[in-house]
């Protein structure tokens, strides 16, 4: 990218994080969009977090992906065209892509360049000969493949329970769209977070180590930096809890007392007590996530697990 177009792109940004914020603020209650969580600090500590002794999920899957990689290769057959949505480092694409037969071509899309050069070659370096064709898109909307795949059968990865951070509608939306992005006779490889335990998910988003708390905290750091906020970070504490109807964990920052800040040149009081929502991460039971893939015009075609039921991963068919 040219310095003017970073330029313009790192403008554009920041007026939708004023909007989103201004927005998020002012409701009742306030609430920001999770995808404002990752600038570079908020990417590192998320890095961080992965690798965490209480947060299961990234190393549960990445189990699943080695331990059945003859199971899943064998159901996705040779040939395949791979088009991984959001493939943060590429470690889980590098480790796909290995086991495969004969795939035809790896596709990382992802709206962030550098986050593509990173995924791209550490694919090359797995499968060493295979055409990477990177697309810079938001992933979360249609876009179009490279020609270049002509007739090869397409397979989305969505690993990571990314799907989680959706609203369950959302979710539903993302999953039909990515159908219509890979066309018909497509199939898709899905990593779903499963339920369970109250305790065992509240410790995995409220580590002992303070690392998701940084994470979350980092949001308010990010809003002075970009957007002319005042927030005073120590105002502010970290919360992850259960909500057991909706069947997510919730990160909030609570306010520890009465207080106002600044955004953008309007004021924002907050309670003592008064939350910001700033993500959900919905965990599925198999029923569950089999309807919303069947909503979204998906059928479940196989499924894999570990041995403690904690992680699930899915090969959807269209
Ligand atoms: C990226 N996403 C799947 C993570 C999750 O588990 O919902 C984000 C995260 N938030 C706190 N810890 C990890």
């Amino acid at each position: 990218m040219s310095g003017a177009l970073a330029r313009d792109a790192a403008a554009q940004q920041r007026a939708a994080l004023i909007a989103d914020a201004l927005a998020g603020l002012s409701a009742h209650p306030k609430t920001l969009p999770c995808k404002w969580l990752y600038d570079a600090e908020g990417a590192r500590l998320f890095e961080e977090i992965t690798r965490l002794p209480e947060y299961y999920p990234t190393r549960t899957e990445t189990k699943i992906l080695t331990e059945q990689a003859a199971a899943i290769a064998a159901a996705i057959g040779p040939g395949a065209a791979v088009v991984e949505f959001g493939p943060g480092d590429g470690a889980k694409g590098a480790l796909l892509m290995a086991g495969l037969q004969d795939p035809a071509a790896y596709v990382p899309v992802d709206i962030a360049p550098e986050w593509l050069e990173g995924a791209a070659s550490r694919v090359a370096v797995a499968r060493p000969g295979l055409p990477v064709l990177p697309v810079v898109a938001d992933f979360t909307q249609g876009f179009a493949l490279p020609k270049r795949l002509g007739a090869a059968p397409r397979l989305g990865f969505f690993p990571g329970s990314t799907i989680g951070n959706f609203e369950p509608a959302e979710a539903v939306a993302f999953l039909s769209r990515a159908h219509g992005t890979l066309g018909r006779g497509a199939r898709m490889l899905l990593g779903a977070d499963l339920v369970k335990e109250a305790a065992v998910l509240e410790a995995a988003y409220d580590d002992a180590a303070g690392v998701t708390a940084a994470f979350n905290l980092n949001l308010l750091r990010r809003l002075n930096r970009e957007a002319g906020a005042d927030f005073a970070l120590t105002a502010f504490r970290h919360r992850a809890v259960w909500n057991d109807r909706l069947e997510r964990i919730e990160m909030h920052l609570v306010s520890r007392q009465a207080q106002r800040a600044r955004l953008a040149g309007r004021e924002i009081r907050f309670a003592e007590g008064e939350t910001i929502h700033t993500e959900s991460s919905h965990k599925y039971r198999p029923d569950r996530l089999a309807a919303l893939a069947g909503a979204a015009g998906w059928r479940a075609a196989a499924m894999w697990t570990d041995p403690a039921g904690l992680f699930s991963v899915w090969l959807l068919e269209g």
